[in-house]
């Protein structure tokens, strides 16, 4: 078997144990790399004055991991420049939110250079390299100009956008073209796959080939769609963990057989929380004798807190929450838990599986793993209600779910009215199918349909082609 070469921008190394309260990617990526002997390589997230080329490499819970540290300006230009205040928002279709300042594009240039320059020497002929997230699109390109002729694979976690939103971007087709360094680019969903080859066939006189890889920049790229699944069995094993059991006995103590909503997510504007935020509301304003039988509680840790817009949203949803439970809060009861912390994954399974409805309604998302979490973490005699999104990657899946638009605070209250009545035969079919789907499109089951993917690409077609 080949060795597997992980590259993301930070690097975690979790336990699996349930312990840890970092996100579906770093689990993921752990949970392959303890399969296949291989490393993860990755940024350390401390800064240094100047960079130094310095890895520090260390082996933990199975998994080896190389790890180099930024300077702060790239830290300011690569990561909360041209990723989160570039790519992120204008992959998440908020154009009004997206900086285009020539020295994050630099920056972000920069540090894939960093990034090439030092990964090289670790990666032995046979590797494969798959690399993650809209971070480090250009450092196959990177890796290439220092003579990397390996299989080399990206996977994008978050969404590709529509053709004329990708248009917006300076330098987009440089960007592009970076991408087919690669030998394979994989998606999240099939729609996000097609948006791609639209921009390709479009803007860079691209072709697809009669054995279907996309062909433009005088190269050949396999596209494919590959939606990333979590480890269903052991979530579904955490949610009646001791932990999780008394996690769940404490929130149904505290809810005193109120009916919970849950909304789980990082603090992100794509999440779509306001909207929300005022769903709920809307479903205590039009159901008066709901009001004291519901209570919504939104987990929400805070994330990349030095971006601007990051604070902004913070501030309207403690704003939001706190003019939702002044108008509607009783003596003996408030509407919205609002909470900004952590939580252990096994707790996180007991709080879900105390919900009656989980809302996860992002105005986008590439797959959302909330949504997969919390089907999971569902007592099979007595499962709660999952409303979703039609923008999360994930509705491409799980179309037992009540699918809604996550702009219409409207819909998002008639579904949680629908979701809170329905009957238990209703619930039962609708979290079996959804069950099934989350187990069957396992993480395993992405791991591997990417990885043979990118082994079975034709090695050294690059090196040809550029020739
Ligand atoms: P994210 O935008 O981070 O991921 P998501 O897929 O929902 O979104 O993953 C969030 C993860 O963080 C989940 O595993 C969740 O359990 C965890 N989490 C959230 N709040 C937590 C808390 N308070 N305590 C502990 N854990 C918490 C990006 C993309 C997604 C894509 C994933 C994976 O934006 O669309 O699904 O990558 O590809």
């Amino acid at each position: 078997m080949n060795r597997l070469i992980i590259v993301s921008n930070r690097v975690t190394t979790p336990s699996g144990k349930g312990e840890e309260t970092v996100g579906g990617l770093a689990m993921a990526l752990a949970a392959a790399l303890r399969e296949y002997s291989g490393l993860w390589f990755g940024w350390s997230g401390k800064t240094v004055t100047e960079f130094n080329g310095h890895m520090n490499l260390q082996r933990v819970e199975g998994v080896t991991t190389a790890t180099i540290d930024l300077e702060e300006a790239d830290l300011s230009e690569y990561y909360n420049g041209y990723a989160n205040k570039t790519l992120w928002p204008l992959f998440h279709y908020r154009q009004d939110l997206t900086a285009y300042d020539r020295s994050f594009d630099e920056g972000y240039q920069r540090v894939n250079r960093r990034f090439a320059e030092t990964l090289r020497p670790l990666i032995e002929p046979d590797d494969l390299v798959w690399i993650h997230d809209y971070h480090l699109i250009p450092l196959a390109f990177e890796l290439r100009k220092l003579g990397v002729k390996n299989r080399i694979g990206f996977f994008l976690h978050i969404p590709w956008p529509a053709h004329q939103l990708i248009t917006t971007l300076p330098r987009h087709k440089e960007l592009v073209e970076a991408l087919f360094a690669y030998d394979l680019v994989g998606f999240q969903t099939p729609e996000y796959q097609q948006a791609f080859e639209e921009y390709v066939l479009n803007e860079a006189d691209g072709v697809i080939t009669a054995d279907g890889l996309l062909r433009a920049f005088g190269r050949p790229l396999r596209t494919g769609a590959f939606p990333i699944g979590i480890d269903a069995k052991e979530f579904a094993e955490l949610a009646s963990s001791p932990r999780a059991q008394r996690t769940y006995d404490v929130m149904a103590a505290h809810t005193a057989f109120r009916q919970m909503i849950v909304g789980v997510d990082r603090l992100d504007y794509s999440k779509g929380m306001e909207e929300r935020f005022l769903g709920f509301e809307r479903l205590l304003s039009d159901h008066p004798d709901l009001r004291r039988e519901v209570l919504f509680l939104q987990i929400a840790p805070l994330s990349r807190e030095s971006v601007e817009a990051y604070q902004e949203i913070r501030a309207r949803l403690d704003a939001l929450s706190g003019r939702i439970n002044g108008e509607y809060a009783d003596i003996d009861w408030n509407p919205v838990r609002y909470v900004n912390r952590n939580y252990r994954r096994d707790e996180l399974a007991g709080v879900y599986r105390a919900a009656k409805v989980a809302l996860v309604t992002p105005s986008r998302d590439g797959m959302n793993l909330v949504a997969k979490e919390f089907v999971a973490a569902q007592n099979p005699n007595d499962p709660g209600v999952l409303v979703l999104s039609r923008f999360a990657g994930a509705a491409n899946q799980l179309h037992e779910a009540l699918i809604v638009n996550p702009n219409s605070p409207e819909e998002i209250a008639e579904a949680l009215n629908r979701a809170l009545s329905m009957p238990l035969a209703e619930r039962i079919e609708r979290w079996r199918a959804l069950f099934d789907n989350v187990q069957r499109e396992d993480v395993t089951a992405w791991r591997d349909a990417f990885v043979n993917a990118l082994a079975a690409t034709r090695s050294g077609d690059h090196a040809r082609s550029a020739e």
